[in-house]
């Protein structure tokens, strides 16, 4: 179509989110304004993340985080860029990243109402040979009353007011829901802008697709193997599903919420927990998932109820399409 080629009246995410916001007047701005900021903190992490081989950011900074593992450079970078973006937004009081063993509590008068909780570079093992990494956030909020406290971002997962994540892939997509559908938006490099390309994602009811590290399976538990077993050798006539697994979560979510399917980080005797962090890994992508007509378990409930007692908790999680997380439900309440 002709009249495509100069388009001028494309959505962008500031417009879009502008738009959502006129509906609540009290939220005075506030919101679109740390969703700015947390816009620019994705554009440079993608610049320097398709940078990367070039600028010789890949690598390691000789600094461990607090989990113990390896800290890359580009995570390093991501980290104090994001911290920098959202505290000079004015509009948060307390941070929460992956990379740092304690909450940022920002002073006055740069504080605001808003909690941020993130990932600021996951699927770091994946920097070096070139696969999609991401940025995931979720956001909460405190009401003036009282000086911010840790409580108020150990909540539940429902109670976050708006989530999404960032993916660097062969194109940088950010995915977001303030609690009313998910909308997907692709950076135009040219233009420096998100523009809308994923209106209203729904994820479909039932997928084709597992997506697990099965490496794990001789630790795993009864339900959780019964199900790939289920999802491999079906006994009630139905196709074997396909198995995809990057490694990376946002890719491999990403993947699930457009072509539906399930992911599943489970518990396993090495790792009862799992190792999907609760506050800024599993709350994030269940938070989306339900928006998008999907579903999140942990293996004892629904992911979103979980109430998280330590910042860097972890648990493990199904999820993705409605059916499919069905199953593994019914597998989990067979076993009690
Ligand atoms: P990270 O935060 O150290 O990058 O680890 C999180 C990543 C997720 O992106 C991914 O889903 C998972 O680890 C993969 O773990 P595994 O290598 O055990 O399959
Ligand atoms: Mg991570």
């Amino acid at each position: 179509h002709a009249a495509d080629a100069h388009r001028t009246d494309l959505m962008t995410i500031t417009r879009f989110v502008l738009n959502e916001q006129s509906k609540y007047p009290e939220s005075r701005g506030d919101f679109t304004i740390l969703l700015n900021h947390i816009v620019l903190g994705c554009k440079f992490v993608c610049s320097a993340v398709n940078k990367a081989g070039l600028a010789k950011l890949i690598g390691l900074a000789g600094e461990t985080n607090v989990q113990g593992e390896e800290q890359k450079k580009l995570d390093v970078l991501s980290n104090e860029v994001f911290i920098k973006a959202l505290v000079s937004s004015g509009r948060t009081c307390i941070l929460v990243s992956e990379e740092d063993e304690e909450a940022t509590f920002v002073e006055q008068p740069k504080r605001g109402r808003y909690c941020v909780v993130f990932d600021p570079l996951d699927g770091s093992s994946n920097i070096d040979c070139g696969v999609s990494i991401g940025t995931i956030f979720g956001i909460y909020m405190v009401n003036d009353s009282h000086e911010p406290t840790l409580d108020d971002v150990l909540q539940p997962g429902k109670n976050m007011l708006a989530a999404g994540y960032c993916m660097y892939g062969s194109s940088c997509t950010l995915v977001l829901s303030t609690g009313e559908g998910v909308n997907g938006f692709t950076l135009d490099p040219s233009l420096g802008e998100f523009i809308l390309t994923h209106p209203d994602i729904k994820i479909p009811k039932k997928g084709k697709i597992y997506s697990v590290n099965e490496g794990n399976a001789k630790n795993w538990d009864g339900p959780t193997a019964k199900y790939v077993e289920k999802c491999k050798f079906p006994k009630d006539g139905s196709s074997s599903k396909s198995l995809r697994y990057i490694g990376s979560m946002v890719a491999d979510v990403h993947r699930t919420l457009l072509y539906g399917g399930i992911f599943l980080y489970p518990a396993d005797k090495k790792s009862p927990n799992g190792k999907l962090r609760v506050l800024y890994e599993v709350f994030p992508m269940s938070f989306l998932m339900e928006q998008a007509g999907g579903q999140a378990f942990t293996g004892k409930q629904r992911a979103l109820d979980l109430v998280p007692n330590k910042i860097h908790e972890r648990s493990p999680i199904f999820l993705g399409s409605y059916d499919d997380v069905e199953e593994i439900k019914a597998l989990y309440a067979a076993e009690e």
